[in-house]
């Protein structure tokens, strides 16, 4: 286990390194004193770096990919030993896995926070612990950004104000009636998502008659759509939250007889193979990426923790955006 004397050692050491202006000692002499400090022969570069990481769930293709990229990068050979979990999208499943991993010992905490609130607790403990702790995707609603080294995920308000600009820019004036299946509740992803999409949309005559939460699942989202079919028969958009619920909404389309992207146009975000694949088809009409490649972020920002080195507190990943002609293009080559 790496004590946050040996991070903060090496972390001196270089700094005062490079003040001296004394570039040209290898790094293995500033790692060397690292390890003479606390009387260890290997360097922090050479350990292993134990992570546990807990996952949100299985919910969707987004979770998938986000998934694979993280077990695909933090492996031995890129050396990581990994624990990983997946809380099938409850809080407690979480911060039992976190516990445990504290319990354990680990290097490094990372994890996606399946709602925003309710983990200074938990963060406090490991923070106790002196257990340093990485955020990937979603965000924490906490007053203290000490209890974590740095945030790594899209920027969801940006997400929502581009998915809503576009409808602006194609639908305004017609008086389109908007539902908008929502993700999970409390999650930072359908927070920010709404509240881009609302502030895009102001001032344009698209009205949201309804907006409901379906879990971020196409199961749930196609329930939800079924609802509002059955409630309104004046529907012309549907704003969906991820592609899975835009994909549950068009089996309820089709379902109920109409078009999924004429009679009903859909925008959704993600930007997942199916989705696109669905966008190329004409059934969804504007699909917003969010980035699920995490990995090679989460496996850099940890090696430069446990090293003592500084990382940037908020890491914002890019995103796209893709019409239908675009996502032809892409489909070929997309990593997910
Ligand atoms: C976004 C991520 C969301 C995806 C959904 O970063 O948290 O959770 O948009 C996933 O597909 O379920």
């Amino acid at each position: 286990m790496f004590s946050s004397t040996r991070r903060r050692t090496a972390g001196a050491m270089i700094a005062s390194l490079a003040v001296l202006g004394l570039a040209a000692c290898s790094s293995e002499q500033a790692s060397t004193d690292a390890g003479s400090d606390s009387g260890d022969t290997g360097s922090a570069a050479e350990e292993t770096i134990s992570i546990g990481f807990s996952q949100v769930g299985a919910e969707s293709g987004w979770r998938a990919a986000n998934t694979k990229s993280i077990q695909d990068t933090l492996t031995q050979e890129n050396g990581f030993d990994l624990s990983f979990s997946d809380a099938q999208q409850k809080q407690e499943n979480q911060i039992q896995a976190l516990r445990s991993y504290i319990q354990q010992g680990v290097d490094v905490l990372a994890f996606s926070p399946v709602v925003e609130t309710g983990w200074d607790a938990v963060l406090e403990e490991a923070k106790a612990a002196d257990i340093p702790v990485i955020l990937t995707d979603r965000a924490v609603d906490s007053d203290d950004d000490s209890l974590y080294e740095s945030f790594i995920g899209s920027d969801f308000v940006l997400e929502g104000e581009t998915a809503g600009e576009w409808a602006v820019e194609q639908y305004d004036g017609e008086g389109y009636q908007v539902v908008e299946l929502q993700g999970t509740t409390g999650a930072a992803p359908a927070i920010d998502r709404k509240a881009g999409f609302e502030t895009a949309i102001e001032g344009s005559d698209l009205e949201i008659i309804d907006s409901q939460t379906g879990n971020f699942t196409r199961t749930e989202g196609k329930q939800v759509m079924e609802g509002f079919l059955q409630k309104y028969d004046d529907i012309d958009l549907v704003y969906a939250h991820n592609d899975d619920m835009g994909l549950g909404a068009i089996e309820a389309i089709e379902a109920a007889g109409m078009v999924p992207g004429e009679d009903i146009k859909i925008i959704t975000v993600d930007a997942v193979k199916d989705g696109m694949q669905a966008l190329a088809d004409g059934k969804i009409n504007y699909i917003v990426e969010c980035n699920p490649l995490l990995g090679p972020d989460l496996a850099d920002v940890a090696k430069k923790v446990i090293a003592g080195e500084a990382v940037e507190k908020r890491i914002v990943v890019k995103d796209k955006a893709f019409d239908q002609e675009a996502a032809v293009e892409a489909l070929p080559s997309r990593e997910y």
